[in-house]
């Protein structure tokens, strides 16, 4: 179940981590699509959206309150950005454990680009 995430979560290998405590990690993508692309991983290793429990609801909400300060702190809290979380295969997810993309620093365009 392990993914690259928890090691970066544990520090065992290197990342540009913006934010962390004891619920969430928050970390900038390795490979960026717009000028603040920052992952918002919960500490547990929970593989997908449809893997989320009832008793995650307190740790789900702690990665959008993670979200909100880190939009302010990087600036983009009044232009706006954007929150995306990709699920399995049609959603194109890659790394199997639960996060949240924060896209921000210019205007993102239309929400799907092919239709
Ligand atoms: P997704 O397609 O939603 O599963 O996005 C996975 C993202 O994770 C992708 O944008 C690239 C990023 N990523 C993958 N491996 C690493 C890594 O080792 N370090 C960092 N910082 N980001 C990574």
């Amino acid at each position: 179940m392990a993914t690259i995430f928890s090691k970066i979560i544990n520090k065992e290998i290197p990342s540009d981590m913006v934010y962390q405590d004891e619920y969430v990690t928050a970390f900038r993508d390795i490979e960026p699509q717009a000028p603040v692309h920052i992952l918002i991983v919960p500490n547990k290793e929970i593989p997908t959206v449809n893997d989320i429990q009832e008793d995650d609801e307190q740790l789900v909400g702690k990665m959008f309150t993670a979200a909100r300060k880190i939009a302010a702190d990087e600036g983009v809290a009044a232009d706006g950005y954007r929150l995306l979380i990709n699920c399995n295969q049609h959603g194109g997810q890659e790394v199997f454990h639960l996060h949240m993309h924060l896209f921000g620093g210019r205007p993102l365009g239309p929400m799907l680009l092919n239709r």
